[in-house]
């Protein structure tokens, strides 16, 4: 049975690849950071009252050095994934060095614990990181493998050096490291700060009576949208492939914020010109306008494809919201709500 240990097991991708590993056979160790509140709420059906026996939590933090190397250096895992980061690019800017600790830093933390028990012991650990498509910044679509960077946020910028430390690794310690290089996945679990996810959250909330308006930053910005559930798919074939080497994984079609919206609120019979309003707290201090994969070399090499259309992700999506929100629509009409309260600028 081979072991794979997880950063970032509660965010949208460490729940969907925590699935897909356990389907797989593998004993599962998962890297919690300690909360005030619960934040497993997207594993709680393998990890709740009916725990998955192959799956185990640990508490740690990608800006704890000892933490991270005492759980590598006792589980000795086979694969590494590191997903964990802070993860929102807005945010970064208010959290520029903290954001530069945990997303940046975090991935040499990784690495140099792996190094020590390579080293050590000569057990082989394989390592993914989570590149980011936020890297190519401002360089002119279509992105690939060959595409200079340009990063245009400290958490682009924090991603940069994670990328370069797992290649460096990978050539200076024969550590089997790869970078995927992904560009942006959404699913029904995504954040609720990020703009699809902000977006089919109002639509349902809109429809059910519960919101007015939806207020957001630049409608015109264009992003290559694929399906989590897909893409964690990539980050296991990479780990399984018998070279080390760097992936993009994208869909190759890039839409804009306004079209995801127009398809979003249409889907529930809404025109979305009457509810959606442009409101510049939401706008970048440098915005990355259009980001657009070329996935062709990854799915030659690894037999991957995307297997979910935009629009059957949008779908997937606002059925779910339109769900949540009937059922916070239920609370409201019972005098209970549910509190949606964020710091707001996101
Ligand atoms: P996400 O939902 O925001 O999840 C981030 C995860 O990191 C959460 O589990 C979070 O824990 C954890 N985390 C945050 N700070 C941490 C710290 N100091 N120590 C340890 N863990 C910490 O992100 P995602 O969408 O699943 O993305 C997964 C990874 O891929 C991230 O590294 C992201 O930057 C990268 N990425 C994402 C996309 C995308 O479009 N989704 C594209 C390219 C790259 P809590 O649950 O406690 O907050
Ligand atoms: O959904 P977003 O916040 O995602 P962004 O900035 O592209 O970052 C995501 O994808 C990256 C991969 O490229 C990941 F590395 C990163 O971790 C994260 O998952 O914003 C998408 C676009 C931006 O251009 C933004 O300016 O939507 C625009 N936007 C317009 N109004 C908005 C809003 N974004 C947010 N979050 N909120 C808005 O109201």
């Amino acid at each position: 049975m081979k072991t794979a240990l997880l950063t970032g097991v509660t965010g949208q991708d460490g729940s969907y690849l925590t699935e897909l590993l356990l389907e797989r056979g593998y004993m599962v160790h998962g890297i919690v950071r300690r909360s005030s509140t619960f934040n497993t709420n997207r594993i709680d059906h393998l990890c709740g009252e009916e725990a998955h026996p192959h799956l185990t939590l640990h508490y740690g933090d990608l800006a704890d050095s000892i933490a991270l190397s005492r759980l590598i250096n006792t589980l000795q895992p086979d694969e590494v994934y590191n997903l964990g980061a802070q993860s929102h690019v807005k945010v970064s800017w208010d959290q520029a060095e903290y954001t530069a600790d945990v997303t940046g830093v975090g991935v040499l933390r990784l690495l140099e614990a792996i190094r020590d028990v390579q080293e050590r012991t000569g057990k082989g650990i394989r390592f993914y990181q989570a590149s980011s498509s936020e890297m190519y910044g401002s360089t002119a679509p279509p992105q690939g493998l060959a595409t200079p960077f340009h990063p245009r946020s400290p958490y682009a910028c924090a991603k940069v050096y994670g990328f370069w430390q797992t290649v460096n690794h990978r050539e200076s310690y024969d550590i089997f490291a790869c970078n995927g290089i992904l560009f942006n996945h959404e699913s029904p679990r995504r954040g609720e700060t990020f703009v699809t996810r902000k977006i089919t959250r109002a639509v349902g909330r809109i429809k059910m009576g519960l919101q007015k308006k939806l207020s957001l930053g630049n409608l015109e910005a264009r992003r290559d949208w694929g399906h989590a559930r897909d893409y964690v798919e990539a980050m296991y074939l990479m780990l399984q492939h018998e070279v080390a080497r760097d992936y993009v994984v994208a869909t190759g079609t890039a839409y804009s914020v306004r079209e995801f919206a127009q398809r979003a609120f249409a889907l529930v019979d809404l025109d979305w010109e009457e509810y959606v309003e442009v409101n510049p707290k939401f706008f970048r201090l440098a915005e990355v306008e259009h980001l657009l994969g070329d996935p062709q070399d990854t799915c030659d090499t690894l037999g991957w494809k995307p297997q979910t259309s935009f629009d059957q992700l949008i779908e997937e999506m606002v059925e779910t919201d339109m769900e949540m929100a009937r059922r916070e629509r239920v609370l409201h009409d019972a005098g209970l709500s549910l509190c949606l309260a964020g710091v707001g600028n996101e």
